[in-house]
């Protein structure tokens, strides 16, 4: 019979590999091997020749490898390193307890590195946590140079924490391993505060809400005098809230031909349709014939900002007054409270865009500040792929109350806000993709995660309809495996812009003998970063102290000094009272300042430099 080739087909499957191979070697030791064909013997002991071995050592056969952690185990691919003492998932979304649970996770693993606040509290109670990072032993944390970085003011623009808290784990465990990141925390405080709407960002996450940009302080949207008494509701109860369509041959939508589980698309103009769309799940809950038309809250966050702040009737959504919300008071307060602030950040989605103020036609944004933020905002076009720098205003819609119109206009801060991922990243292509590679995206890419087949209901206005489309997740947020490389990438961009907060040295403290026993003393101050020390706005509006250079010492009497205009020609602009300090209005971005005293006595003295956003600086001479 047909031996061998009944052998090959037992051992194909694994189950019966030992048990025929053992049938196989006793046979074989008793010279049973039936006669057969030559090709068949040969067959025969070849297989033997594979089995012995197995044979020999059954248990290998029932081996498993070890079932401990693979991170245990694993090389760093460059960009981050192995050693990981706060394990993080980047490729998922957290809520406000999961968020502050990898702050206090990082702040018990890094002490020397980190300090774990709350600024204030939002609307329902919950903390709006601030991790404060930078090298604690390295310098007074409060005078270096501070960077704000906040994220997901609009609820629902989830990804904005992931990239707040990547940017805290990322510097935390690159500290000591990378000199750039080390040099960044020796010199500059990170206040990271990975949400300043946490209600909402739960709201997005938990209960499913489709639109939660605003917070959820009660707001009665359609003025009827009931506050957010008609939400979107999950009728068919899967846990999302999807579209509502009905059957309706003057509909002007039909089921895209090839993607019908989830594309619906309109028509031709000549076309007949076979629906109508009815908007998100909803019934009317209060019975004033609309539905799902005032859900929590309703109004914007980022238009409450006492900055070009406008009432309702001309900006929608900007709430009673400017900072009427906790939120955004507590932002103010700390902003204010830490002028040391030099830089901010704000993360949004999305769009792929990299935003700078003015937020509104003719406000202002002196051309200085604006080269600068250009320049950052250039560099920030080549690291984050298809991401385009902005002016609001004029390439986005006039904003009213913004957040960062406010950190620029009443506090001279430069700063961005980045409208997180572009569809064009689903393909790279630079293009954004058409509704057909979208639809082809989620069926080969996602295996339809994130769809929900049309089903029918019964609706108490509607009467038969069906219910389905795409989740929340779909559009405007990266899928898993693209997340972690948009929170890579934004960091990247905003500690580039941290490490253009000014940087000074005292370059060089020159001393010249003069008649008289008098010693001219001039201090070269250098900013060796584009940011200065204060902005063009900033200068104008005296929103910040100036600069002050200053010379003290023990037996030293300062008989005038002044700023030195000209260093070549040495014409010095000189200060009316106590000569002893030199007041500067900046100290500019790649430049430098220099500054005379003329001093009558002897021995040592001491120079120092103290720039509320530049730090504080101070160096030790002795007259000859
Ligand atoms: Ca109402
Ligand atoms: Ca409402
Ligand atoms: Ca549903
Ligand atoms: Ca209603
Ligand atoms: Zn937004």
């Amino acid at each position: 019979m047909n031996q061998g080739i009944t052998i090959v087909r037992q051992i194909a499957c694994k189950t019966t590999y030992r048990k025929a191979s053992l049938r196989l070697m006793t046979r074989a030791a008793e010279g049973n091997i039936p006669e057969t064909s030559a090709f068949n013997r040969i067959t025969i002991l070849l297989m033997i020749a594979l089995l012995v071995p197995a044979a020999g050592h059954g248990a290998i056969l029932n081996a498993r490898p070890r079932a401990d952690d693979p991170a245990d185990h694993a090389f760093p691919a460059l960009g981050a390193s192995a050693k990981r003492q706060v394990r993080v998932e980047w490729n998922r979304f957290h809520d406000h307890a999961g968020l502050g649970s990898i702050l206090a996770k990082l702040n018990r693993a890094f002490p020397d590195l980190t300090k774990l606040y709350s600024i204030g509290k939002s609307v329902e109670g919950r903390d709006l946590w601030c991790l404060e990072v930078t090298a604690r032993h390295v310098g007074n944390p409060d005078r270096k140079p501070g960077m704000w970085i906040d994220g997901n003011i609009h609820g629902g623009e989830v990804q904005g924490g992931e990239v707040v808290a990547y940017t805290a784990w990322y510097l935390c465990h690159q500290y000591n391993r990378l000199a750039k990141v080390t040099q960044l925390l020796d010199n500059r405080v990170f206040y990271l505060v990975p949400t300043i709407n946490p209600d909402a960002r739960g709201r997005w996450l938990n209960a499913r809400k489709r639109w939660a940009r605003s917070g959820v302080k009660p707001y009665d949207n359609d003025r009827d005098g009931l506050v957010d008494e008609d939400d979107v509701d999950d009728l068919n109860g899967d846990g999302s809230i999807t579209m509502m369509r009905i059957k309706d041959p003057n509909g002007r939508y039909k089921p895209h031909p090839d993607y019908a589980h989830y594309l619906m698309i309109r028509v031709k103009d000549d076309e007949k349709g076979e629906y109508a769309l009815l908007g998100f799940e909803g019934i009317d809950n209060d019975g004033d014939g609309q539905i799902n038309e005032d859900g929590p809250g309703g109004y914007d966050p980022n238009r409450n900002w006492p900055w070009d702040w406008q009432p309702r009737y001309v900006q929608r959504g900007s709430h009673e007054y400017p900072a009427s919300l906790p939120e955004t008071r507590a932002v103010l307060d700390f902003v204010i409270s830490h002028p040391n602030i030099a830089a901010m950040q704000s993360y949004h989605n999305a769009g792929g865009m990299i935003l700078r103020p003015p937020e509104r036609e003719g406000a202002v944004m002196r051309s200085e500040d604006d080269r600068v933020l250009r320049f950052i905002a250039g560099k920030g076009e080549k690291m984050l792929p298809y991401y385009r720098s902005m002016i609001v205003y004029k390439d986005l819609y006039t904003v009213w109350g913004g957040e960062k119109g406010w950190f620029y206009g009443a506090r001279g801060i430069l700063g961005f806000v980045n409208e997180l991922w572009t569809s064009k990243n689903l393909y790279r292509t630079g293009e954004r993709p058409s509704q057909e590679e979208a639809g082809f995206f989620v069926e080969y890419l996602l295996m339809n995660d994130g769809v929900v087949e049309w089903k029918e209901f019964d609706h108490p206005t509607y009467g038969k309809i069906e219910i389905g489309g795409t989740k929340k997740e779909w559009g405007s947020v990266p899928p898993s495996f693209l997340l972690e490389e948009e929170s890579h990438r934004n960091m990247a961009f905003t500690l580039y812009h941290a490490g253009m907060m000014p940087s000074l040295t005292i370059r060089e403290v020159a001393v010249e003998r003069m008649a008289d026993g008098l010693h001219k003393v001039w201090v070269t101050v250098e900013n060796s970063r584009l940011i200065p020390t204060r902005t063009a706005q900033d200068i104008a509006n005296h929103i910040s102290l100036p600069d002050i250079v200053s010379l003290t010492g023990p037996c030293i009497r300062v008989l005038s000094s002044g700023r030195v205009t000209d260093r070549f020609f040495k014409r010095v602009e000189p200060v009316k009272r106590r000569p002893e300090r030199v007041e500067l209005d900046t100290i500019g971005g790649m430049g430098a300042e220099r500054v005379q005293f003329i001093v009558a006595g002897s021995g040592s003295f001491t120079v120092t430099v103290d720039s509320v956003k530049g730090g504080l600086l101070t160096s030790q001479c002795t007259l000859p």
